[in-house]
């Protein structure tokens, strides 16, 4: 169905595998559409419970392809038109988003891993912020990302200097949720991407939809927020699930309605 990417739904977990490993899944302007559709079937699809990107071959993705890029292109239409929407798609998305970095994230491929709400990082898997080495500013929303995971001194150094940062070192910076070894890979990103695929669906997306709130609005305006999101949560099947699985002394099974 898709020519750039796959995409598959397995046990309540979405995966889009970005696939043009010959230039280390590079964006282009195919690839970008296609993400952006993907995205929004996995949020219409009430199997999906969880959505994980990741790359085909050694890299996860070296950002736009350069090979696309020519001294008439509007960047700013290019981002309004395509990236700003794929963007959003991740980030309206009420369900779990994880990266599985399984090598590479460069340029807008590192803005879309910083877009997931969890970063699972292979050990071989770096991180750069390339837009500077060719002259452009972090854009995808990056710098936004950037700014809430480290702050302001380490944004800037790692977009001002643009150097590799290993998955050790982005662990240290609070860059990744977990580093994971190669040989248990696949292994533990499964059984990550699974548990999460299993808990209360619709609270999660509330939780995100909060957070979002939470820098911009006053604490009486988000008390109101918080109100109204605890209020369609406690309404949820799954919150009568799991209050009587307490009271019944075993695990709650959820189902994400
Ligand atoms: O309008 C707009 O504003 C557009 C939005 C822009 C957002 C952006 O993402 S700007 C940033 C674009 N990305 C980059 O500048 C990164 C460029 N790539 C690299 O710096 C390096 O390739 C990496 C550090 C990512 C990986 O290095 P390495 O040594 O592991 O691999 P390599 O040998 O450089 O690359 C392997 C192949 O992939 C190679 O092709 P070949 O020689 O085997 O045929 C290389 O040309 C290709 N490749 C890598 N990145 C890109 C690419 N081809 C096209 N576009 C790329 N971004």
């Amino acid at each position: 169905m898709y020519e750039t990417i796959q995409y598959l739904v397995v046990d309540g977990v979405a995966t889009i595998e970005l696939s043009r490993p010959d230039k280390l899944n590079a964006f282009n302007r195919t690839m970008i559409a296609e993400i952006t559709a993907a995205v929004k079937e996995a949020g219409k699809d009430n199997n999906v419970r969880c959505l994980m990107f990741t790359g085909a071959g050694r890299g996860f993705s070296s950002g736009q392809d350069l090979a696309d890029v020519d001294e008439n292109m509007d960047h700013g239409q290019v981002l309004r038109e395509q990236y700003g929407p794929m963007m959003k798609s991740i980030m309206n998305l009420e369900k779990p988003v994880v990266a599985a970095v399984n090598g590479v994230a460069a340029g807008a491929g590192f803005s879309l891993a910083l877009a997931c709400d969890f970063r699972l990082a292979s050990e071989k898997s770096s991180y750069i912020n390339a837009f500077i080495n060719i002259g452009l500013i972090p854009d995808s929303g990056n710098l936004y990302f950037l700014q809430n995971l480290v702050g302001y001194a380490k944004a800037v150094e790692i977009s001002v200097l643009g150097e590799k940062i290993s998955a050790e070192k982005a662990k240290e910076l609070g860059l990744v949720t977990k580093v994971i070894g190669t040989e248990n890979w696949e292994e533990e990103v499964s059984q990550f991407t699974g548990y999460l695929a299993k808990l209360p669906t619709k609270a999660i997306g509330l939780i995100k939809r909060n957070l979002k709130h939470a820098d911009t609005l006053s604490f009486e305006e988000f008390l109101e927020v918080e109100a109204q999101g605890q209020r369609i949560a406690g309404l949820t099947k799954d919150h009568q699930e799991g209050v009587q699985a307490f009271i019944e002394k075993r695990k709650p099974v959820f189902m994400g309605n």
